[in-house]
């Protein structure tokens, strides 16, 4: 079953891919409701409507980080005695479950910061084939919104001590939250996190049936894998876009016309995200990002005089682009030295290609031998005297 998902999903994948590189723009819309009929049409064959019996909440709170209570919208006794902490909600994406390994580090530094943290569990729902779990996130959303209304009204837990977590299509879960608490209570959450909200068929639909910067007062983004499994424009109120905020250090590459890199894990870029947030809550001043307006500006350092903001800082007003560079291994805030060389190296390797081809007038795009041997900073040098004489 395991193997099946990521087979199914890279095939949808690149008939989804293909088909929306030949729909014009205007028709897009269009596409999308044809596809989501499609989608309704056969979750009427192959699926059941999602119920509240499809989703299960488990409350941990500071007294035992490592034990649960099963809790549900019709038994609220047990919250009770914190109705006065914070909770956060933690919602995984598709073919998740529970035990999905970021919920326990999350959880783990969110009980220290004093909330009570509710792990939602949507498995039915979410291993379905992917157009039809991301139909099922809507239904997802109003259950979990029930929920929290019932803490709102019968246990009196005020909607600013509310924080829905999610990722993936747990991101577009957290966005349909928001609005409905908004639908219901003409108030809107304070905050929603979004780790890397799921792309495929969310950047085709208009801003109200996804996640989007109304969804919330605030509402935080962090972007690993846009482009493929994540959502690649700004999406919220502020928006990380971690090493660019497409691809991650230490993830192996993945090329769709290469099937033999297709057995790479797939999905390391988005699975990035929670981790990376994880230790953004519990190392925040290593997770300084620099307001800027794009990933080529900063690597050039032309932001650095601008606003700064602590990816996990769950207090921060701030609105706009934020970008910021980890490592490849864990804890992801250290950057090994030798990577960081390699990176300048390649950056300037780039610029001396860019300058080899100019010189050798499209003739040959590789450096020549004499440059190679020389290494890409002599010949830097060496062109800076030739420029400049
Ligand atoms: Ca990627």
């Amino acid at each position: 079953m395991k193997r099946f998902f990521p087979t199914v999903f890279v095939i949808c994948f690149i008939g989804y891919i293909d088909a929306l590189n030949v729909i014009p723009e205007p028709l897009k819309d269009d596409f999308f409701a044809i596809y989501r009929k499609a989608a309704v049409t056969s979750r009427e064959i192959q699926a059941a409507p999602v119920t509240p019996s499809n989703i299960t909440f488990y409350l941990f709170t500071k007294d035992d980080p490592n034990k649960y209570v099963r809790i549900n919208k019709d038994d609220l006794q047990r919250v009770s005695p914190y109705k006065n902490s914070k909770f956060a909600f933690l919602i995984h994406g598709w073919t998740g479950d529970r035990e999905a390994t970021w919920y326990t580090e999350i959880k783990d530094n969110l009980l220290k910061k004093g909330y009570a943290v509710i792990e939602v569990d949507w498995k039915e729902p979410a291993n379905e084939f992917y157009y039809i779990s991301s139909i099922n996130t809507y239904d997802v959303a109003k259950i979990i919104t029930d929920l929290i209304l019932e803490l709102h009204q019968r246990q009196g837990v005020p909607l600013k001590n509310i924080l829905p977590i999610g990722h993936s299509l747990g991101g577009h879960i957290v966005g349909f939250i928001g609005q409905k608490i908004y639908e219901h209570t003409d108030q809107k959450l304070p905050r929603i996190v979004a780790l890397d909200p799921a792309g495929p068929l969310f950047d085709v639909r208009p801003a109200d049936k996804r996640l989007n910067n109304t969804s919330a007062d605030v509402v935080h983004v962090v972007h690993t894998d846009g482009g493929t499994f994540g959502y690649k424009d700004v999406i919220g109120t502020i928006d990380f876009f971690v090493n660019g905020g497409s691809s991650q250090p230490g993830c192996k590459r993945v090329d769709l016309a290469d099937l033999k890199t297709i057995t790479e894990p797939l999905s390391c870029d988005h699975r990035r995200a929670p981790f990376l947030f994880a230790e953004a809550l519990a190392f925040p001043h290593e997770y300084v990002a620099q307001k800027c307006d794009s990933w080529d500006d900063f690597k050039e350092n032309k932001c650095q005089n601008g606003e700064k903001v602590a990816m996990g800082d769950l207090n921060s007003r701030s609105h706009g682009k934020f970008y910021l560079k980890t490592g490849k291994d864990r804890p992801f805030f250290k950057i090994e030295e030798e990577e960081e060389k390699k990176e300048a190296e390649k950056e300037v390797e780039k610029i001396v290609e860019k300058g080899t081809d100019k010189a050798q007038d499209g003739r040959n795009n590789r450096p020549s031998e004499e440059n190679k041997a020389k290494g890409p900073l002599q010949v830097i040098k060496d062109k800076t005297r030739q420029i400049i004489g």
